[in-house]
């Protein structure tokens, strides 16, 4: 993979002449901002994450780098911060969301500042290497894509990315807020006078638009890099789905190795559950304007919450699926043989089965 260098706060291409070094630290010339060292030397990945306010992103980014440090063992992949603002945002919200059991705040629109963060991948080093990524995350608020035009940092953003995770909150479709209970609907939004509720399609095609508009894409043409199509919030929508694949524990943390039978299984699930709500124009819409995409269903807080009106102990469900499958598509973690046969048939029962439970 090649080395890109790019510098993560101004975007600035760094060549030789666009890095000063000063106390053997590395500097950007042009934004005077201090660059991690490895990030010079190792294959950088850029992830943004694109959803509207309140879809749970903060919450996500944190239960997923946190999940990364601590199943660093089952993973083989070892990820550290590079840089102090990065431990210190990490560690800060980290905290806030396991130990102190608090719901992390709304974003504040404006600044953009990426986490850097290094992960070496184990299963791939020899006497005297390993194999090393810097892997940069920029996590805006949901506000700033409504409100920013398109020669924004946080779009500039966007275009330097190697992927991108698409964030979908599932309690704003119609048909999902009028079962859930009062005591899940009130845990599960960051401010219940501000929720607005949409159509599916209204909202991937509001999503599309802006991305394609930031890529320069005409109409007709798919966005090429990989994007996870990711839904929060699971444990709010548990009763839907037992007896289904999403609500296992995911397979892919054992060693390290992306699963393509359960993540094909998994994008049945939600696919039929989609249907059963009369959301297939979501899945024809993610199809008309994402060429690499998958889909995953995670919950930040961990979908077996004894009081579901409070959050209890904290332990994410399937949170790792989509960055892992995400370092599959940049070749840097290692996939299962075996692929997933999406039989229409198989579709159809699940479809089928969920229509009648959830009559
Ligand atoms: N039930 C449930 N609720 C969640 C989960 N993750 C987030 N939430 C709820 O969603 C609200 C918004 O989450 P955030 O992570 O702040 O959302 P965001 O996308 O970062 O929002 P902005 O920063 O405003 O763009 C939180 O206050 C929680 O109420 C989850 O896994 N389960
Ligand atoms: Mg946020
Ligand atoms: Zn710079």
């Amino acid at each position: 993979m090649a080395t890109k260098r790019i510098c993560p706060y101004c975007l600035a291409e760094l060549n030789e002449k666009a890095i000063e070094k000063r106390d053997s630290r590395l500097y950007c010339v042009k934004c005077n901002e201090e660059l991690p060292a490895d990030m010079l030397e190792t294959p950088n990945l850029i992830f943004s994450i694109v959803g509207v306010k309140g879809a749970g992103k903060t919450n996500y980014i944190t239960a997923m780098l946190e999940e990364m440090i601590n199943n660093s063992d089952k993973l083989h992949l070892v990820s550290s911060p590079q840089n102090h603002e990065t431990k210190t945002v990490h560690h800060n919200n980290a905290r806030l969301l396991y130990d102190s059991h608090q719901k992390l705040q709304a974003t504040e629109p404006g600044e953009l500042r990426p986490q850097i963060w290094r992960v070496k991948n184990l299963n791939r080093s020899s006497k005297y290497k390993v194999e090393t990524n810097t892997f940069t995350i920029f996590d805006g608020s949901g506000k700033d894509h409504h409100d920013l035009g398109i020669d924004s940092v946080n779009c500039k953003y966007i275009t330097a990315s190697d992927a991108i995770m698409l964030i979908f909150d599932p309690i704003i479709l119609k048909s999902v807020r009028d079962r859930v209970s009062k005591d899940i609907f009130k845990k599960s939004v960051a401010d219940i006078n501000d929720t607005e509720y949409k159509n599916s399609a209204e909202v991937v095609n509001n999503v599309a638009a802006y991305i394609k508009a930031i890529f320069g894409l005409p109409a007709n043409q798919k966005v090429k890099i990989p994007v996870a199509v990711i839904f929060t919030k699971m444990d709010a929508l548990a009763e839907d789905f037992t007896d289904c694949m999403i609500l296992q524990k995911s397979p892919h943390s054992e060693k390290g190795v992306f699963q393509h039978i359960d993540s094909g299984a998994v994008e049945t699930d939600i696919k039929a559950w989609l249907a059963s709500h009369n959301e297939n124009s979501f899945i024809d819409a993610i199809e008309a304007d994402f060429a690499r995409h998958a889909y995953f269903g995670v919950s930040s807080y961990g979908i077996d919450l004894e009081n579901k009106s409070e959050l209890d102990a904290v332990r994410p469900h399937r949170i790792l699926d989509p960055i892992l499958w995400l370092f599959t598509q940049k070749g840097f973690i290692d996939t299962s043989e075996e692929r997933f046969d999406p039989s229409p048939k198989k579709l159809k029962q699940k479809i089928f089965n969920l229509l009648r439970k959830n009559k």
